[in-house]
């Protein structure tokens, strides 16, 4: 019999979401020792929150973070609420002992996010970032290529995170679903909200950024607030882009915006090096490519004529975590990488082994972006 392992889920909106399906779904299809019990959810708003726990099939609701944390019977708790709640959830949720899973950016800023690292740290708790895209199946192939030494010697590390959505100058900033328009509760725009995903799988395959310089826009300059009525300045990043130079010395491109016409979530990355290259493109998801150099002057037998990219469609059994899915050749899709990243959070609690990306990981990726605002601001390199 599995062993109980009572979920506290803070935020009722997309996150909520994925990460409800994925405590419900993962032990139909992993084999584990834990199983979630979806315990209780809370969210301020007592009509919303009741609904959802109806919805996903919570046991209870609260309407107050903290006493959540309070209850005895609950083993996990799960950030899924505003980046700006973040840090004092964790602290608090930390000092309790409960095990914690937060959604991404870990933070507003370095310092809090340092401050969460500390207080897990010190309570010994078992803890995870919801970096979720290391999970798609492509991507964590990506990562066992360069990790087998195929790629090699990397020179350029290149990356796109682009979407569409607050085109429009009506859009409101503010209140549910707009949140991350809002500065005050997102910390920042799309360096907070996308670039931090690009840097999480950046840094996992190639390995930490060293500096960066970086440049930024906003194109809308004043927005009605959604819950007040009132048009006040924006104050987030709508766009960003920055160069980055990483520990290994290769050079590196970041690319993001919400204002590239018919993007709706086009992540993609490209990673070039002495022995092949990888690039991967989230509106192709099941695809990795995947170029290897054959050294003419080696001994192995060249076939100049075959040269070329490889498309792997990443589903077949030996392929990462797709054994524990369909069939060769049958796709799985987003709130996969959900799931995927729960079973290996469970595991952990199995082996012990801390799962990444863990708060400490995190933190390295605030670290970037913190350092990616500092250098849009004084317009200069700035050192991780
Ligand atoms: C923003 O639109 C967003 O929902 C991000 O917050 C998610 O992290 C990303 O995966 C999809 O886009």
């Amino acid at each position: 019999m599995a062993k109980p392992l009572n979920i506290g889920m803070i935020g009722y909106g997309f996150m909520g979401r994925t990460h409800s399906n994925a405590y419900a779904k993962v032990n139909h299809f992993f084999d584990l020792e834990y199983k979630p019990v979806l315990k209780a959810c809370c969210a301020r708003k007592e009509d919303k929150i009741k609904a959802f726990a109806e919805n996903w099939g919570y046991e209870s609701y609260e309407t107050d973070w903290r006493r959540l944390i309070e209850r005895d019977d609950i083993d996990v708790i799960d950030i899924g609420s505003p980046n700006n709640t973040h840090h004092e959830i964790a602290l608090a949720a930390a000092k309790a002992g409960k095990m914690i899973l937060c959604e991404k950016p870990l933070a507003m800023t370095n310092t809090e996010a340092e401050e969460m690292v500390e207080a897990v740290e010190k309570a010994g708790v078992p803890n995870m970032v919801w970096y979720n895209y290391r999970r798609v199946p492509a991507i964590s192939l990506a990562k066992q290529i360069v990790d087998e030494g195929r790629v090699g010697k990397t020179f350029h590390y290149r990356a796109t995170y682009l979407q569409d959505w607050t085109i429009a100058s009506d859009v409101p900033q503010g209140g549910a679903a707009l949140w991350r328009l809002d500065a005050k509760v997102a910390g920042s725009g799309v360096t907070g909200d996308l670039l931090a995903h690009s840097i999480d799988t950046a840094e996992w395959l190639n390995g930490p950024i060293a500096r960066v310089s970086a440049a930024t826009e906003t194109f809308v300059k004043e927005r009605k607030h959604a819950e007040t009525g009132e048009v006040t300045p924006v104050t987030i990043d709508d766009a960003c882009m920055f160069l980055a130079i990483f520990e290994n010395g290769s050079m590196g491109t970041f690319e993001s915006t919400r204002y590239a016409r018919g993007r709706k979530n086009y992540n993609t990355f490209e990673m070039n090096g002495e022995k092949g290259s990888v690039f991967f493109d989230l509106e192709d998801p099941h695809i990795l490519q995947y170029f290897k150099y054959a050294d003419p002057n080696s001994d192995a037998k060249v076939e100049d004529h075959l040269t070329g990219w490889q498309r792997i469609h990443v589903t077949n059994f030996e392929h990462p975590y797709m054994d524990k899915w369909w069939v060769p050749g049958c796709t799985i899709g987003y709130e996969h990488t959900f799931i995927n990243a729960v079973a290996d959070f469970l595991k952990g609690l199995e082996t012990g082994e801390a799962v990444q990306p863990d708060f400490k990981c995190a933190l390295h990726t605030q670290k970037v972006c913190d350092a990616v605002l500092k250098s849009a601001r004084t317009k200069e390199w700035v050192e991780i």
